[in-house]
């Protein structure tokens, strides 16, 4: 299958995204969502609430990143910087306007948190444990405090859906369950460090709430 979802190239895109002056860049971390999005279309039309907003937040910032403002939107630090020297982040309440970069990477942010404990999850987790149960621990232990009931209801009946931990493992398409696993170890270092990157950087300017 030509685009094959692989989650070596994601897990390539998030390794890629800190330079050596530890800033994420937007280009690879984006291309890791759109990695991660394919991949959960692949699981069937249950996900596709969750496919459809990340979609659309993923969407938000290509346009940044493609518009008249692109220069300002090649890493989370120079949008940050852009973003609050310009009076474009709303702290308040979500206005009228058009969402801010910060306001929508955070959005992503808060997933990847969700993303690396699942991972880990999955890595050490038995070989006969179940995927429901790592996702929705994960889950409730990260982005569940930002949901209303509904869309935690939502998500955790979505999340029985999904296939045993082993079969997971191989639909990943690294291998066998074992190298699978090993490539998770190897690369969630590198998830982990994109997200502390980040949340020191939005603690900083005090953007960890932004409605
Ligand atoms: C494998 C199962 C996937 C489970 C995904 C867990 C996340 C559940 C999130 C439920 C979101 C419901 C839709 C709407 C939420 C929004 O209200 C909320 C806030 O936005 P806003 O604008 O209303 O303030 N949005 C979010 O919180 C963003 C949620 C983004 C979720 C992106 C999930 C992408 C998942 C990819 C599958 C990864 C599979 C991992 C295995 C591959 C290994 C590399």
């Amino acid at each position: 299958m030509a685009d094959a979802f692989s989650l070596r190239e994601v897990l390539a895109a998030f390794q890629t995204c800190v330079t050596e002056r530890r800033e994420v860049l937007l280009g690879p971390y984006l291309s890791g969502w759109r990695g991660l999005i394919r991949f959960l279309h692949s699981l069937g039309a249950i996900f596709s609430f969750i496919s459809k907003d990340a979609v659309a937040k993923v969407q938000i910032m290509e346009n940044y990143c493609g518009g008249e403002q692109r220069d300002k939107y090649v890493s989370l630090q120079s949008m940050v910087e852009y973003e609050l020297a310009n009076g474009l982040v709303g702290v308040q309440k979500r206005s009228g306007g058009p969402d801010s970069g910060c306001r929508t990477v955070l959005r992503l942010h808060r997933a990847l948190r969700w993303l690396q404990l699942f991972l880990e999850g999955l890595r050490t987790g038995r070989e006969d444990s179940r995927t429901s149960v790592i996702c929705t621990d994960s889950y409730n232990a990260s982005l569940a405090t930002y949901h209303p009931w509904v869309v935690r209801k939502a998500a955790t009946v979505a999340f029985c859906a999904l296939p045993p931990r082993n079969a997971f493992l191989e639909i990943m398409n690294v291998g066998t369950a074992e190298e699978a696993v090993a490539m998770l170890g190897e690369a969630l270092p590198y998830i982990c460090d994109v997200y502390g990157i980040t949340q020191e950087l939005f603690a900083q300017h005090k953007l960890l709430d932004l409605p």
